[in-house]
């Protein structure tokens, strides 16, 4: 069965035009990344073309997603925005608040006791508000959105990053933060800056232990953390067409690992595949009447040097299996080359754990050419050296993967089956291995693996690779293990070698579920009552945020300057502080905890210019707050990495932090910044960062001037009282410059409600 069928028929009902008209105004062949954006512009049919890297556009996304963790903002905002119902199809998944611990079924009855007071404020909310609702188990938020809601050609929006895994089947799915989808779920326009366009032509095909995650962990190597920021990566070419739907949905997830706005693959036969073995015939008989509005002209294919801002090129033929990391995802190693590299820098060999799930890599086809990897080594008498731990991407896959064998193996073998949630890809781990601060590997096959971020532990290696990668590295126990090359010794003391992995495209019986997990709102929700305890640790309602006035931007002080790496892991920590998501005041005690201070290279240990003491980042800040003291926080480049949550933005903001100043910023936090009403800008010239010193003051010498491109003057005085006067740039239009005013966007929106 195919949800919102009428919503999709619609969309490809006026695509042909709308493309066609962009075609003329563009006035050349059209990628398929321009064709879902222009398609999808909120005003209807485009009336002139868009400067790619330029011009900010206003969408019209065909619907919504948010996880457990980030709904709880989203929703608190959204209910101050005086809605009755969400304007466009929205779904929220529990999927980030379960712990991995001791086994799915005993994991999930924990969660629903510790979390029960979430879950039950996110099922009032999406009832009253008509937005579907996934439970807890149900499975993780992008697994089950391929499965369920994504379609080829369409605009969604998501309040998570990994939202862009939804490109394995065609869409422009994009990861925002909480306010952004509010926007969206109000019936407003949701903006963007027209993304430029990076074009990834793959030839040849996957053989041997290669897979999909290759592609993306190879062009994570070439692109880094930061390349793909501010554009849209596009995969076409033959070698795409050789990939499964699923294996594209990995390369698309990891996109964000890459900074890209999202990235996306042509409809194809692979596709209409997936969409068939998941009961969607009807979306794949419609979007095979429009096939060739759903992916690339020709004309650009053939030549994509003329229609992309960059093209890279890729041969799968001739690609090597690759394990990123350790600590970020774009340190790409070819897997031959892992030990020389492990000895040289010191990283511990001996493997501790395989971990096996993610939104990234939990498809039917993972799982079957992990196990192909497993069962070799039960059949070939080898104990595996690691612990093995499997989160299922959904209900569906678990209980399909359970029917055809597949889990059993894993379990000969000694794995724990986990809940279909994230788990440790979050920090939702309690590791029965615990190793305190002990320097240890773990290999899995997520995405990310900044520091801490599966375990807490600064000193946990983890390699990212794919499926059967992860399994054959875990079994051996060893970083530098080569299973294309190397053989192991088994029980009998024989020599081993590991064959190629196997793997099923789509389960030969067909996909089955027994309960999806899957809860529709009632029609009417206006009598449903949304319960928030007034005393409660977990969620608070929220009150506005007071517009930042002039004055207090003059005599502002250096909260925190912060050194090197700052992901919103660094400024709001997942893990154990996952509970508070829903609680502003109490999260907010995590407020740049992670982050580096430049001035004694120590985490959470800033001056308090106020008393000349050292403290923790949130009490330096709350004493400013308590003294009526705005701050600034400064940054190093690519600030706000990682992950959409919001709460990056909003408990700076809630302390009293003013403005954050970098040298530059990763997309999704830039906007929640500014959705916030703060002030998020930019060095002019970067070398600045290197005058500021732990005991400054600065003063918003213009702001009274704050205006769309001019850049703002920002005086420094030091603590001997000499000064420096800098520039800083921002992007701020004049809509965003209303947000800053008014104090937020939410307080813009429910102005233009009242
Ligand atoms: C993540 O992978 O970091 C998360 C947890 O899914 C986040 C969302 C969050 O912070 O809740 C993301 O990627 O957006
Ligand atoms: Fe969950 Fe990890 Fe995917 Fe984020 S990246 S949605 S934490 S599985």
């Amino acid at each position: 069965m195919a949800f919102d069928i009428d919503m999709i028929k619609e969309v490809y009902s006026q695509m042909a035009e709308r493309v066609d008209k962009a075609r003329e105004l563009v006035g050349k062949p059209l990628t398929l990344s321009e064709k879902i954006l222009y398609s999808h512009l909120w005003d209807g049919t485009p009336d002139k073309s868009f400067e790619r890297g330029k011009d900010y556009v206003d969408f019209a996304p065909d619907r919504i997603a948010c996880q457990d963790a980030t709904a709880q903002m989203a929703l608190l905002q959204f209910m101050q925005a005086g809605k009755k119902t969400v304007a466009v199809p929205t779904t929220v998944h529990c999927d980030h608040l379960i712990q991995a611990k001791q086994g799915a079924a005993k994991d999930l009855m924990r969660a629903n006791e510790t979390s029960n007071e979430v879950f039950d404020f996110l099922e009032s909310v999406s009832n009253k508000y008509g937005i579907g609702f996934w439970r807890p188990g149900a499975g993780i938020i992008h697994q089950v959105v391929l499965e369920n809601y994504a379609f080829p050609g369409g605009m969604m929006i998501g309040t998570d990053s990994h939202t862009v895994n939804a490109g394995g089947l065609g869409m422009v799915a994009i990861g925002v933060g909480g306010a952004d989808a509010v926007d969206v779920m109000a019936g407003m326009p949701w903006e963007l800056k027209f993304p430029k366009l990076i074009g990834v032509k793959l030839t040849g095909k996957l053989n041997g232990w290669t897979a999909s995650k290759d592609v993306i962990l190879k062009v994570a190597g070439i692109l880094t953390v930061k390349g793909g920021t501010g554009a849209i990566v596009e995969y076409f070419g033959p070698g795409a067409k050789n990939l499964s739907c699923t294996g594209k949905g990995t390369i698309c997830n990891m996109g964000a690992e890459i900074g890209a706005t999202t990235s996306t693959f042509g409809y194809d036969d692979s596709m209409e595949r997936f969409l068939r073995a998941t009961d969607r015939h009807e979306i794949a008989d419609e979007a095979n009447k429009i096939r060739e509005y759903l992916t690339g002209d020709d004309e650009v294919y053939e030549n994509p040097e003329k229609y992309f801002d960059q093209v890279i090129e890729i041969d799968l033929s001739t690609l090597r299996p690759h394990l990123n990391g350790p600590f970020t995802p774009d340190l790409a190693t070819e897997v031959g080359d892992l030990g020389e590299k492990a000895r040289k820098n010191d990283w511990p060999l001996k493997v501790d754990w395989g971990l096996i799930g993610s939104c990234t890599n939990s498809s039917y086809e993972d799982l079957s050419r992990a196990a192909s990897i497993a069962q070799q080594a039960i059949d070939k008498n080898l104990k595996s050296k690691s612990d093995f731990g499997i989160n299922p991407g959904s209900e569906q896959i678990r209980f399909t993967a359970e029917r055809d064998g597949l889990l059993d193996v894993f379990e000969n073998l000694g794995a724990t089956i986990f809940t279909n949630a994230c788990g440790p890809c979050i920090g939702q781990w309690d590791r029965s291995d615990r190793k305190g601060d002990e320097k240890n590997t773990i290999v899995h096959f997520f995405n990310r693996n900044f520091s801490k971020r599966a375990d807490g532990n600064p000193n946990t290696h983890a390699f990212v690779g794919s499926p059967e990668m992860v399994a054959a590295i875990a079994i051996s126990g060893r970083l530098d293990f080569d299973p294309m090359n190397d053989t192991l010794i088994n029980e009998d003391g024989q020599e081993v070698k590991l064959d190629e992995p196997v793997g099923l495209e789509l389960p030969p019986k067909g996909f089955a579920v027994d309960d999806n997990g899957y809860l529709a709102p009632t029609a009417d929700g206006s009598a449903v009552e949304v319960k928030v305890a007034p005393d409660s640790e977990r969620l608070q309602l929220l009150e506005p945020f007071e517009p930042i006035k002039d004055s207090e931007l003059q005599g502002v002080k250096l909260l925190i300057k912060a050194f090197g790496k700052c992901t919103t892991d660094h400024i709001s920590m997942a893990g154990p502080w996952l509970r508070y998501r829903g609680h502003l005041d109490n999260i907010a005690n995590n407020t740049l905890i992670g982050a580096v201070n430049a001035f004694n290279k120590q985490t959470n240990f800033v001056k308090n210019q106020l008393t000349g003491e050292y403290g923790g980042v949130p009490n330096v800040q709350r004493e400013y707050k308590a003294n009526g003291i705005k701050t600034i926080v400064v940054g190093d480049h690519n600030y706000g990495e990682g992950s959409s949550r919001e709460h990056a933005a909003m408990q700076p903001r809630f302390l009293g932090v003013a403005a954050v100043l970098v040298k530059s910023f990763a997309r999704i936090h830039e906007t929640n910044l500014k959705k916030q009403g703060m002030l998020g800008l930019t060095f002019a010239n970067e070398a600045d960062y290197d005058l500021i010193q732990e005991d400054d003051t600065f003063n918003f010498v213009d702001i009274a001037d704050f205006a769309p491109n001019k850049p703002l003057t920002i005086e420094i005085v030091h603590a001997d009282g000499s000064k420096d006067t800098i520039k800083a740039n921002h992007t701020y239009n004049d809509a965003q410059i209303k947000w800053y005013h008014e104090g937020s966007a939410l307080n813009l929106i429910k102005k233009q409600n009242a």
